[in-house]
């Protein structure tokens, strides 16, 4: 299997977040990616190469022109305040405020275009972010060209990033842009498999009143678990797309046994809806060993997990999401990518 990796991840490295009551080192490091790409090869997956550019305009299919330009400029505007440290945004539109005035100084845009302070925005953010996207719209391509499967090793993530908003340390929906792209492409009907941890709150929203673009998500409950406020069972679809959105929340402590079971629901609803192609959220925070999760599955269980979404017999891009245990983190990947490749 083709993997796509981009050095320029490098260049975001967020310092700190926001997370119960303290400023901690980001869970989200430049080392998981390189974790990921030593164990690529190591275990000889496959050809890596570098992605192509797309530059702006796949992007705005699926982002907002105003939340893109305070992407690209973000940076900028927090220098001139003559701060040395990251942008982090501190104050919410939450229930009751205005979210129709956008704000003009940089603290309030910070506010205004996230959901939480797990975003840190560093020299190099927008770029890194550009070209994790491009990683994805590379493997789309790729998969449109006729392979079977691809591998995108984004980072920064995406799944938590909306139409206009960042959080839970995504800036850009890399899966959606990749989705998207293949409709655009000419594949009719698109289904995303979200099998990180945290329910994929930005992907949900962005395709929730489609019919062309069938998302599920298996996940830790909302009601326990990050984002909070998004990922609950009856959330189906709206307008054209009800019925179109299927999550699958799952308590803490779930078993592979267990999520297995889960991914059976997920996988059967999604060859019913006749996928063409499929774009897998792979997020392997669902590990025993993860440090912010609370799911059991072992290393071996990964193997099973791409077993299981092989047998969709679907043209499938693999999009880089979560995951924290870094030592284990690349052996997890390559296990769901080997176990997919040899089922
Ligand atoms: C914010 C937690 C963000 C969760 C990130 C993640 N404190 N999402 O892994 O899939
Ligand atoms: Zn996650």
């Amino acid at each position: 299997m083709l993997t796509i990796y981009s050095p320029e991840h490098h260049r975001h490295h967020g310092a700190a977040e926001f997370y119960r009551g303290k400023l901690v080192p980001c869970f989200e490091s430049p080392e998981r990616a390189e974790q990921i790409l030593a164990r690529v090869k190591e275990r000889g997956l496959g050809p890596v190469r570098a992605p192509d550019r797309f530059g702006r305009g796949p992007l705005a299919r699926v982002h907002s022109g105003d939340y893109l330009d305070f992407l690209a400029s973000a940076w900028e505007e927090w220098q001139a305040l003559g701060e040395t440290g990251d942008a982090l945004p501190y104050a919410w539109p939450a229930a009751g405020l205005r979210r129709d005035v956008p704000p003009a100084h940089i603290d309030g845009k910070l506010g205004f275009y996230s959901i939480d302070a797990a975003v840190p925005i560093t020299a190099g953010t927008w770029d890194a972010v550009q070209a994790s996207a491009d990683c994805a719209l590379t493997g789309a391509r790729v998969v449109l060209e006729g392979a079977s499967s691809a591998f995108a090793l984004c980072r920064p993530p995406g799944h938590h990033a909306g139409a206009r908003a960042m959080g839970g340390f995504c800036y850009l929906n890399n899966a959606a842009i990749a989705a998207q792209a293949m409709r655009d492409g000419g594949v009719e009907r698109v289904a995303i498999l979200d099998v990180d941890y945290h329910h994929g709150n930005g992907t949900q929203t962005i395709f929730y009143d489609r019919a062309d673009v069938f998302f599920a998500s298996l996940h830790g409950d909302p009601a326990v678990e990050y984002p909070f406020f998004l990922g609950h069972a009856d959330e189906t679809g709206a307008g054209d797309g009800l019925g179109a959105n299927l999550n699958l929340p799952l308590p803490w402590g779930t078993s592979a046994a267990e999520y297995l079971a889960a991914l059976a629901v997920a996988l059967a609803r999604i060859a019913a809806f006749g996928a063409q192609a499929l774009v897998v959220s792979l997020g392997v925070d669902t590990f025993e060993g993860d440090p912010i999760s609370h799911f059991t599955l072992g290393s071996d269980d990964f193997t099973t997990l791409g077993r299981r979404i092989a047998a969709l017999g679907l043209p499938t891009l693999f999009v880089m999401e979560g995951g924290y245990a870094v030592g284990d983190i690349g052996g997890n990947v390559v296990n769901v990518l080997s176990g997919f490749e040899k089922p």
